[in-house]
């Protein structure tokens, strides 16, 4: 691998999956114990908020028992190392990467931790149940939802991630079926603006045939890896 200078790193699932928490698509995985429009679209939430509430103080409480894994980690050491442009781009909505001390870090999904208020349109950090209807330390109306972008919902700051995706030199993709846009059209606009692609995952993916080069393997193993791969070239640049 040349020496890059504009990264842009896409996070899924399976980059948790070592941390514990569940994917989407294994046999295990969450959308088989809900189907997905049960719980994941406002008009799941619209029509049964307890279930779509219960769901996500699942996933919030998963979330704060979970810790970093060594993949998370070398992402943040490429963080702080890298002296080039890097964003990584999650879908993932649990906070594992800042934990693990990344900070250039954009949750496309949202994130479990916070709590929007519907009515004052205020975000606070949320480590609590949302079942119970607390209302929003900002206005005192009970109108908080999980901050995360459902299906049919606009993913957050698409504008920064499609300018970082036109300036990249390397788009790495890591831990996700490619199975939900936009995200999943992610490498075809990075590729079309001239960046490499590389896909690190446990299997192939939806998208594999779109990457330059499929690395296949767990991900606590191929980004620590790779990540030593990117800061040696561009140690000796
Ligand atoms: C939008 C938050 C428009 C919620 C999520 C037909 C064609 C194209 C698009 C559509 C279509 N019909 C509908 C759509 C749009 C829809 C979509 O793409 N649907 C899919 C099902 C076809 N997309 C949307 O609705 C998006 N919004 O399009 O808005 C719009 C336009 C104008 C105005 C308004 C709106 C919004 C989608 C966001 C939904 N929210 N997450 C929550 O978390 O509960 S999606 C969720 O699933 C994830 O965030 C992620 O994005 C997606 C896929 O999950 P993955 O992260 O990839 O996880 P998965 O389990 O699938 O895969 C894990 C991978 O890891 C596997 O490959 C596995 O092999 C690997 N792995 C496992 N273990 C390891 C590992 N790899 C390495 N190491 C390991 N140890």
């Amino acid at each position: 691998m040349g020496a890059f200078r504009n990264i842009v790193v896409l996070t899924g699932a399976g980059i948790s999956a070592e941390s514990g928490l569940k994917t989407f698509r294994a046999e295990d995985g969450l959308w088989e114990e809900h189907r997905v429009e049960d719980v994941a679209t406002p008009e799941a939430f619209a029509r049964d908020p307890a279930l779509v509430q219960r769901f996500y103080d699942l996933r919030r409480a998963g979330v704060l028992a979970a810790a970093p894994n060594p993949a998370h980690a070398a992402l943040a050491r490429l963080d702080r190392a890298f002296d080039g442009e890097l964003l990584i781009v999650t879908q993932n909505i649990d906070d594992l990467h800042e934990r693990a001390g990344a900070a250039r870090v954009l949750h496309m999904h949202g994130e479990v931790l916070s709590a929007w208020c519907l009515a004052c349109d205020a975000r606070h950090r949320w480590e609590r149940s949302l079942l119970d209807s607390p209302p929003c330390p900002a206005c005192g109306a009970v109108a908080l939802r999980p901050d995360i972008v459902w299906f049919g919902e606009m993913p957050y700051r698409m504008d920064e991630i499609f300018a970082a995706l036109g300036r990249a030199d390397l788009f790495v993709s890591i831990g996700t079926s490619g199975a939900v846009y936009p995200a999943a059209g992610f490498v075809q606009h990075a590729a079309h603006h001239g960046a490499r692609t590389l896909e690190l995952n446990l299997e192939r993916s939806a998208g594999s045939h779109l990457f330059d080069e499929t690395r296949l393997g767990p991900a606590s193993v191929l980004v620590p890896d790779w990540v030593e791969e990117v800061l040696g070239r561009s140690a000796g640049r």
